[in-house]
């Protein structure tokens, strides 16, 4: 037992992320750049604690104690410490207020903070992404009553005085398609709307509000019938006897996240706006949650790499570093590249988000944005699947052995791509999106981050795929079924020729500015990947599932 193989060190998650800084370089005026330095070399410097503490301690689940010792249904949730300190570090570090300043870039401000925080946070980022998206919903509603009474909650400052909000859509029946909703809405002798049912996911039990999907007592069935509610869980500071906590879930990962599934016994409930078309109007809270996971995706890829980049300069085999290694060099290499083009395409949303919330965005860029968010959801969820996956490869066995830290990258990871709605959901997802103008937008916006670019392969790679891309979506538009089949692969296909375009308008700036040459190589070996994943629906393929 002479050889103790050395831990990778985890580098500092802010001052030391190259992209993170080149980003917020790029974007930010000066003055706001200054400004939120302290915020975010804070929750660096809390990433590594956080990181230390996943090492050193066996990792603790939630633990739901239903009943008192007297028979007294109690429903108390113990939570982790990382859950613990939750409202103390984003209310101190403005995690989501700061997405909702008045200034266009309030959204880079604020999904650089959940970069940072998300993995340190052990998911409690999930209701933070609910939170955010129900204060975006309810202004979205111009519902005054409610924006006044929730909002300065959930974008508080201050941790007595914070609210977490959940959003209840799950249910048994309904899963993806909401319009199966059985959860009813009734209206008792004194006016009071009351909601009655089950919700089969909820991540944010612990919170104080909500936003759920309902179907008024008397309403026609399907989607179009359900109704937007706002509630409230607590009373006096104890859970409403209505809301009732029947389990909490046993998952693959997110252990420390307590996903429960609950029951609703009359639980008084407002309506956020007309009785009808709830979905519509919570979809500004799904477009948020998703640029959330979105976010969250790319922070497990950092982490993932950061780790493994580490490890590869520390661990000798067969004579030298595996960083000298050819072969795990290129592995390396490979996934950086993805993960850069990930980076970029995530954090594009954020900005344009942000942009189009403050009339700053172009027309090209509003129409950009609602194509560009289920991109960049279901592609980053499942690459992050796959980069934790081949990171744990570069250690060996070691990445299979728990407290290492390492296997939970991998089991979490696996929820980008459910969270929120599956990759196949947000493929169909974005054929809502290209039914409007949002084709025309991405050829727009393509050729302006191509405009600089001194990497004519990379730039002519772009071109062809997404001439190939529209001339698909061309001749498979009229044919529902054809369309649907392959829309997966014209989402991946999509998403990465954006993604490559924006790596290209990175390596031009990283270039010019810092004589850095490093994005201009990820760009390179991303295209040499291949940005094509179109699919075409073969009838024979139906065979196969006989
Ligand atoms: C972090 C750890 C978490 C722990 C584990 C969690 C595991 C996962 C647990 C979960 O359950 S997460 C929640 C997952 N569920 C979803 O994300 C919902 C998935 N389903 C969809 O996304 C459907 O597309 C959707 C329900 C949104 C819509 O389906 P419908 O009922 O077929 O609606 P329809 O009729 O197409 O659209 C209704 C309206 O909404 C339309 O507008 P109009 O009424 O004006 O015509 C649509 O254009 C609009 N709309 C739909 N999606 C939109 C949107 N508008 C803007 N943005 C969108 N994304």
């Amino acid at each position: 037992m002479g050889f103790l193989q050395e831990a990778p060190q985890l580098a500092h998650p802010y001052r030391d992320d190259r992209l993170l800084v080149d980003l917020l370089d790029r974007v930010l005026p000066a003055e706001r750049r200054a400004a939120i330095e302290t915020d975010l070399d804070a929750l660096g410097d809390y990433a590594r604690l956080a990181w230390r503490r996943v090492c050193s301690t066996t990792r603790r689940k939630p633990v739901l104690t239903q009943w008192d010792a007297w028979g007294r249904r109690v429903d108390r949730i113990e939570l982790t410490p990382a859950w613990q300190e939750g409202p103390l570090l984003t209310t101190r570090h403005a995690v989501l207020a700061a997405g909702h300043e008045a200034h266009p870039e309030a959204r880079v401000e604020e999904f650089a903070r959940v970069y940072l925080y998300h993995l340190a946070s052990e998911f409690y980022t999930c209701p933070l992404a609910m939170t955010d998206g129900a204060a975006t919903a309810l202004k979205a509603s111009g519902n005054a009553q409610l924006i006044e009474r929730a909002l300065p909650h959930f974008l508080s400052r201050d941790p007595a005085n914070f609210w977490l909000s959940g959003q209840w859509m799950t249910e048994n029946a309904g899963g993806s398609d909401v319009g199966n909703t059985e959860t009813v809405a009734r209206r008792d002798a004194d006016g009071q709307w009351r909601l009655y049912g089950r919700k089969w996911f909820s991540s944010a039990v612990v919170g104080e509000a909500a936003l759920a999907l309902a179907r008024p007592e008397g309403a026609g069935s399907g989607a179009g019938a359900l109704a937007l509610f706002y509630v409230e869980t607590m009373d006096d500071g104890q859970r409403k006897p209505e809301l009732v906590i029947d389990r909490l879930k046993d998952k693959l990962g997110t252990h420390e996240l307590p996903t429960a599934e609950i029951h609703l016994d009359g639980l008084p409930a407002w309506p956020v706006g007309e009785l009808e078309h709830g979905v519509r109007q919570v979809a500004p809270m799904l477009n948020v949650t998703r640029s959330w996971n979105a976010i969250c995706a790319v922070a497990s890829m950092a982490r993932a790499l950061q780790l493994a980049r580490d490890y590869a300069r520390r661990r000798q085999a067969f004579g030298r570093s595996l960083a000298e290694q050819p072969l795990h060099a290129q592995t390396l290499a490979g996934m950086q590249a993805e993960f850069e083009a990930a980076f970029a395409l995530g954090f594009e949303v954020a900005h344009l988000l942000g942009r189009a919330e403050h009339r700053a965005a172009t027309p090209d860029e509003a129409a950009l944005l609602r194509l560009l968010t289920p991109l960049a959801k279901l592609w980053t969820g499942k690459l992050a699947i796959s980069i934790c996956s081949e990171a744990l490869e570069c250690f060996g066995g070691a990445g299979y052995i728990e407290d290492t830290g390492l296997p939970q990258l991998l089991r979490d990871a696996q929820v980008y791509a459910i969270w929120e709605g599956t990759t196949n959901v947000l493929s169909l997802d974005s054929l809502r999106a290209l039914a409007g103008k949002s084709p025309e937008a991405l050829r727009a916006c393509i050729a302006h981050w191509l405009a600089d670019s001194d990497d004519m392969h990379a730039a002519s790679a772009v071109q062809h795929t997404l001439d190939a891309a529209m001339r698909w979506l061309d001749t498979h538009g009229a044919q529902r079924d054809a369309l649907e089949a392959g829309a997966r692969g014209l989402a991946l296909t999509l998403a990465r020729c954006a993604a490559a375009a924006l790596l290209a308008r990175q390596a031009t700036w990283a270039k010019r500015q810092r004589g850095d040459l490093r994005p201009g190589a990820a760009l390179r070996r991303f295209v040499s990947h291949g940005l094509d994943r179109l699919d075409t629906l073969d009838a024979a393929d139906t065979a196969l599932l006989a």
